[in-house]
Order: structure tokens, then sequence, then C-alpha cells
């Protein structure tokens, strides 16, 4: 039941909450091109961007630094294909699956779906390491001020029980919406609806 629920596309848009990362590469542009890209989707729209915050490598082997943000889209894709959506987004941007927790180009996570718990094996909602990752939570907040998780708790009482947070440092607003570089007056601000995501 949970499994095709999972694939039912919702009969109202939803918002969901999406993290995103990058360690390799020009980060930042990784993570605007990602936000543009997940955008582009006639189906979703980037309605509000964390700040960036650059964060420690948290698992996995030595590597560099991430830079990590949040989103919230509106969106009439089922989980199941926001998922597809946002390995498209990825792959788009070159990310190649090879060592679990190793370094990458991009990460984009689902961290919260409305308020819908979602057990699959590829799939679980919300995110099974949300509560024990800084990176995730402290942009998640910025977001999502009034979301409440499962257990009614507030996220910003969730990012308490993280506290002290170490490891993490905001480095600003440098990506945006596109429809908030539209509203600036910035190049490419139109939606295209292409981006060839699933
Ligand atoms: O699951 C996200 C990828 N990831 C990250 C990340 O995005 N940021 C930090 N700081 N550490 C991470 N470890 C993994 S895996």
């Amino acid at each position: 039941m949970n499994r095709l629920r999972a694939r039912l596309p919702p009969r109202v848009e939803q918002f969901a909450f999406l993290g995103l990362g990058s360690n390799l590469g020009d980060r930042l542009t990784t993570l605007q091109r990602a936000v543009d890209l997940l955008d582009a989707d006639p189906r979703t729209r980037v309605d509000a961007v964390s700040s960036v915050y650059e964060t420690a490598p948290v698992g996995g082997p030595e590597q560099g630094d991430f830079l990590n943000l949040a989103v919230r889209v509106a969106t009439r894709r089922s989980p199941v294909a926001l998922l597809a959506l946002a390995h498209a987004v990825e792959s788009a941007l070159g990310r190649v699956r090879r060592e679990r927790w190793g370094p990458r180009t991009v990460d984009i996570d689902i961290l919260l779906y409305g308020q819908r718990l979602v057990r699959l094996p590829r799939l679980e909602i919300p995110h099974p390491r949300l509560l024990e990752r800084a990176f995730a939570l402290v942009p998640l907040v910025e977001v999502a001020p009034g979301q409440r998780l499962a257990d009614g708790r507030s996220l910003p009482a969730a990012l308490a029980a993280l506290a002290p947070i170490e490891g993490l440092t905001a480095v600003g607003t440098q990506v945006v919406a596109p429809a908030e570089r539209a509203r600036a007056g910035g190049p490419g601000t139109g939606r295209t609806g292409a981006g060839g995501a699933a």
C-alpha cells in the first residue's frame, strides 16, 4: 500500500524539502545548476532556497568540505517520481555513483515530503539520517521553519538536540531560486520546462 501510494501523483501540489550537497569541482556553480534543473521540471517549482553552508564531511574517506543547502519545492510528482528527478539532475551534473560515502559533484536527498512517511527499499522519508546531520538540518530549518516531524517535534527542537553544532559555517545566499533571479532581473530567467529530467 505504502509502495503504491509513494508512486501515485498527489492530487494537489505538495511541498517537499530537499538537501543538496557538493564537494567536488566548482561547488557553488554546481548547486545553482542543480536548483535550476529541479525548477526546470514542468511538475516542480523551487519555492525557497536556504543559505549556503560550508560543512566538514561526515562519514566516508578523507575528502574535501561540502557546500550544503536545502530547498523547498512545490511538486506534483509522487515521492518516487521526485527521487527520479533528483537522480536525473545528479546525472545531468556528472555525478557517478562510485563509493557510497565518497566525494560527489552533487547529492540530492529528499528530506521531507509534506507529512508523508515512506518506507521503501530505495526511499525513506523523512530521510533516515536527517536528525543526526547538522549539515542537512540547519539549512532545512531555514526553508521549513513551521514544519513538524511525525512525532510532533518542531525542526528547531530537533536541531537544538544536536547542540553544540560544529563543522558548519554559513557562507551566504549565493544560490537563488530561478523565480527570485527573475524578480531581480538577472539573465536566464524564464521557465523553459526543459532539463530532460525524468
Ligand atoms: O548525504 C549527503 C552527502 N554527504 C555529505 C554532505 O552533503 N555534507 C557533509 N558535510 N557530509 C556529507 N557526507 C555525506 S555522505
